[in-house]
């Protein structure tokens, strides 16, 4: 791949058209992506360092952690607090937001909220996994201590967010506002390199991504949408293709890019849906938003309007092509 622009070329690039910009949020993804290369180091020999596995405690979802996990929250955590500008994180891995002490730190405009390796799970049978990251401003007083409530704002008011997906080759993707950028990570080099510009998410797809398995305790209205799915009458004259990957990042990225809808609804066993608003949800509406896609957490509730109250609270997730997740819900809304 011929190299058009590394990502620290492209931050500063962008930068430069906001003259009031203070270089605070370019310094910021110095760190996202500072720590997305030693992830992506660990990641790719997990099979060999003793880091597989469980690492014997629990999160505060009550999930076995993954020494990997541990790994890349420690990492992120680290790179984060180093610059100054962050003056606090609210992790997946941290039952309760982190504040950033130090005196750079307080200063620190900007608060960053995490889940440091999405489908961790799947780490031991070497399948994707993602580092899914949502930056605010921060609401309390520069200077002074970071507060609760830095962390709990709609995701509406989200001033960049973006993942890094762990595949078959390790991408940034991220967005602050003005469209979506994927960097493809050269190894050999060590930068990331600007493969995906202004990433579109098709209106339309092919591809639905749901936990079938949980299909008896999906409401009627999503049982009826997959129904559909499965149904012969297509543009395409056979059903969509069914897609699932048990990472939220890989599936999102390669709906993004080829066009498809992401579920995980309410069900009798998560009344409030899986996934989690603040770090996972919020983020990758952003971006789907920023692709010209949806995501709603029901029928007309765009997931970046909720108001959240607490920090891992949960959410559902209807998510991808606009189209799609439209039709999604009409079945959601018939009664
Ligand atoms: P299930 C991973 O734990 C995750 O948060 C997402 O990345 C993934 O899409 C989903 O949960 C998988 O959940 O219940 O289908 O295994």
């Amino acid at each position: 791949m011929e190299i058009t622009k590394t990502l620290g070329e492209f931050i500063v690039d962008h930068q430069n058209q906001y003259p009031t910009a203070t270089g605070e949020l370019s310094a910021l993804f110095s760190s996202i992506r500072l720590a997305g290369k030693i992830v992506h180091r660990e990641v790719n020999k997990a099979g060999l360092a003793d880091i597989r596995g469980a690492a014997g405690g629990d999160n505060i979802q009550g999930e076995a952690q993954q020494k990997l996990d541990v790994y890349a929250n420690e990492k992120f955590k680290a790179a984060l607090s180093a610059r100054g500008v962050v003056c606090g994180l609210a992790s997946e891995e941290e039952d309760s937001f982190v504040a950033f002490d130090g005196q750079r730190s307080l200063q620190g405009k900007y608060v960053v909220l995490i889940d440091p390796l999405d489908g961790s799970s799947n780490i031991d049978v070497n399948v994707s996994v993602g580092t899914i990251f949502s930056i605010y401003r921060r609401i309390s007083k520069t200077g002074g201590p970071v507060s609760l409530e830095d962390f709990l704002q709609p995701g509406r008011a989200q001033v960049a967010a973006g993942y890094i997906v762990y595949g078959s080759s390790t991408m940034l993707v991220y967005s602050t506002g003005d469209g979506v950028n994927g960097f493809t990570y050269d190894p050999s080099l060590g930068v990331f390199c600007l493969s995906h510009e202004n990433m579109r998410c098709p209106p339309e797809g092919n591809i639905y991504s749901v936990n079938e398995g949980n299909y008896v305790h999906f409401p009627s209205g999503i049982k009826k949408y997959i129904k559909f799915c499965q149904e012969e009458d297509k543009p395409s004259g056979r059903p969509y293709t069914s897609r699932y990957i048990g990472s939220l990042v890989s599936d999102f990225h390669r709906n993004l890019i080829k066009g498809g809808i992401y579920l995980y609804p309410t069900s009798s066993t998560y009344p409030s849906g899986k996934l989690r608003l603040l770090y996972e949800c919020n983020p990758m509406a952003f971006l789907a938003e920023q692709a010209g896609g949806k995501a709603l957490a029901g029928v007309n509730q765009p997931v970046l309007d909720i108001v959240p109250s607490e920090l891992h609270q949960r959410s559902p997730l209807i998510i991808g092509s606009s189209s799609m997740v439209d039709k999604a819900c009409e079945f959601l809304s018939e009664k």
